[in-house]
């Protein structure tokens, strides 16, 4: 399936995977482009020289074009932003803020920039200052997010710029796939399915809880500090919405989660960690390749969308 996402990223089908901290190291990340989606390295709060390391494995792994995600909350963003350069990374995918200080560099080097967004107004600024896409990104997705639901927020970035957009949050099939489609999206970006790729290196006991979650097993933790981030209700996120309710400190409560995706992701302490995941969790019932996952999408799509 051809879009103007394939055609500006080089990639057979037009599924990005999410950059997930933890999730999405180069393992993923080349297994996603050797299926002809565009693999992620999530860069999150790596420090920038792991990120080049990242980068080098996955070169090893796959000549398929594949990116990074700079998590602009990382206070290692600057050094990050000069690797992948450095690196000749052909992608850069953005979250949790706004890019604009690393456009020039990134457009003079020829990397292809592609800003997460959660709001009409920032897509419309990252279009003015030279992103070639947007993801535009609804509240049903996993980790931080922002306030608008992908079904509205999708056709309203799609009216407001003119650069392709890639619907995320809540997309976890063909179905999904093909209902982006319907919206205007150009492609989907996906993370919640790829946390229990086979080649993720999501821990045993992360990909059983995501597996095993159903439709309403998400909460939001840190509304009430203007940093909210879904994840699965577990004993960490009682705790803490508790805490949140009777007005606990921000520096309180980043105590009792700091470190603690690390925790579930590689640990697999899925009781006191944080199991970021979407509300399309509930969907998503078995462990398969990514080559798998993608070819099942495409072919529930086509046969939704009457394209092949
Ligand atoms: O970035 C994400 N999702 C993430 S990042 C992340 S790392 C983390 N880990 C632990 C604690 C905190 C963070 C986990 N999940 N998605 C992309 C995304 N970006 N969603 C929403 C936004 C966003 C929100 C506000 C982008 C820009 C923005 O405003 C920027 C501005 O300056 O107006």
């Amino acid at each position: 399936m051809n879009t103007r996402v394939t055609d500006l990223l080089g990639i057979e089908y037009p599924i990005i995977q999410g950059g997930m901290a933890w999730v999405a190291d180069y393992h993923l990340a080349a297994a996603v482009a050797n299926a002809g989606g565009l693999g992620l390295i999530g860069a999150a709060s790596a420090p920038p020289e792991v990120v080049r390391e990242q980068i080098k494995e996955a070169k090893k792994l796959t000549d398929k074009p594949f990116g990074v995600n700079v998590m602009l909350l990382n206070p290692n963003a600057d050094d990050v932003a000069k690797i992948v350069v450095e690196e000749g990374v052909k992608v850069v995918t953005t979250g949790a803020g706004n890019p604009g200080k690393y456009m020039a560099m990134w457009k003079e080097a020829g990397v292809k920039v592609i800003p997460v967004v959660a709001s009409v107004a920032l897509a419309k600024m990252m279009e003015r200052v030279g992103a070639d896409a947007v993801v535009a990104e609804g509240m049903e997705s996993g980790g931080h997010i922002g306030a608008a639901t992908t079904m509205t927020l999708v056709p309203q970035v799609v009216d407001a710029v003119e650069i392709p957009v890639i619907a995320a949050g809540g997309v976890g099939d063909g179905r999904g796939f093909a209902a982006a489609m319907m919206l205007g999206a150009e492609a989907v970006q996906m993370g919640t399915r790829f946390t229990v790729a086979k080649e993720a290196i999501t821990h045993v006991n992360f990909k059983e809880r995501v597996l095993k979650a159903k439709d309403i097993d998400s909460e939001i933790t840190g509304a009430s500090f203007g940093h909210p981030i879904r994840q699965i209700r577990n004993k960490m996120t009682r705790e803490y919405l508790k805490m949140e309710k009777e007005g606990a400190s921000f520096e309180e409560l980043e105590y009792l989660t700091l470190g603690s995706l690390r925790k579930a992701v590689m640990d697999g302490d899925v009781v006191n960690g944080t199991v970021m995941a979407g509300q399309i969790a509930g969907l998503i019932k078995k462990e398969q390749t990514c080559e798998e996952m993608i070819q099942e999408i495409m072919k529930e799509a086509g046969e939704l969308l009457h394209i092949n």
